[in-house]
C-alpha cells in the first residue's frame, strides 16, 4: 500500500510539472524594410480571451512573456499608431503596379501583405486606386493600418500569433511590423 501511495504521489508531481508555469514567449518586433527594432509597439497576450500580460516595446523592440503554462494556447495582439501617410509615397504605387503586371514581383510574402492596401486578400488595381487616393489626401485609410506577421510567415510551421500553442518556451519569435501600402523601401 505504501508503494502505491508513493507511485500516486509521483504521478501527481509529474502531472504538475507538465503544467508548470515555466515557459515563455520572447522575440523582437522589427521594421520590414530596415529590419530595425521597433519601439512603442503595444503587445498584449491573451489566454481564453482574458488579458494575461501586456507591454510596450522599448528601443530594442523586445518582448518577453514569462510564467506561461505548457499545453495552453495563447493569442498575441499587437498595435502601433502612426500618422496615416507615414511611409507612403508614389513609389509604393509603382511597386504594386509592377507586381500586378509581373514585370517585377514583390520579394517576400510580407511585402505582398503590405501591397494589399485594402485588406481584400489579394493584390489588384483596387489597391492602387485606394492607396493613390490616400496619398493625394482625397480619402483616409480604413481599418488597422499596421499588420504584424512573424518573420517565418510563408514557411512550414510558421507561427500564428492568434494561436500560439505553448508546449515549451518559444524563443526568437521575430515579427515584422508591416504598414499597409508601404511596399517600397
Ligand atoms: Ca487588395
Amino acid at each position: 500500500m505504501k508503494n502505491l501511495l508513493y507511485i500516486a504521489a509521483a504521478f501527481l508531481l509529474s502531472a504538475a510539472a507538465a503544467n508548470a508555469q515555466n515557459s515563455f514567449i520572447s522575440g523582437t518586433i522589427l521594421t520590414l524594410h530596415e529590419e530595425a527594432p521597433l519601439s512603442g509597439v503595444s503587445v498584449q497576450l491573451y489566454l481564453d480571451d482574458v488579458l494575461v500580460d501586456e507591454l510596450t516595446t522599448a528601443a530594442d523592440g523586445h518582448f518577453n512573456f514569462t510564467a506561461l503554462t505548457n499545453g495552453e494556447t495563447y493569442r498575441m495582439e499587437l498595435s502601433y499608431d502612426t500618422p496615416p501617410l507615414q511611409g507612403l509615397s508614389t513609389l509604393d504605387l509603382v511597386f504594386i503596379a509592377k507586381h500586378i503586371l509581373a514585370t517585377e514581383l514583390l520579394p517576400t510574402p510580407h511585402h505582398m501583405i503590405a501591397a494589399d492596401f485594402n485588406n481584400s486578400g489579394n493584390i489588384s488595381v483596387l489597391d492602387i486606386v485606394r492607396l493613390r487616393r490616400v496619398i493625394l489626401g482625397i480619402e483616409n485609410p480604413e481599418g488597422e493600418q499596421w499588420v504584424f506577421v512573424p518573420q517565418d510567415y510563408g514557411f512550414d510551421n510558421s507561427p500564428v500569433l492568434s494561436d500560439l500553442q505553448v508546449n515549451s518556451s518559444i524563443e526568437n519569435l521575430d515579427i515584422y511590423a508591416i504598414k499597409r501600402g508601404d511596399v517600397a523601401n
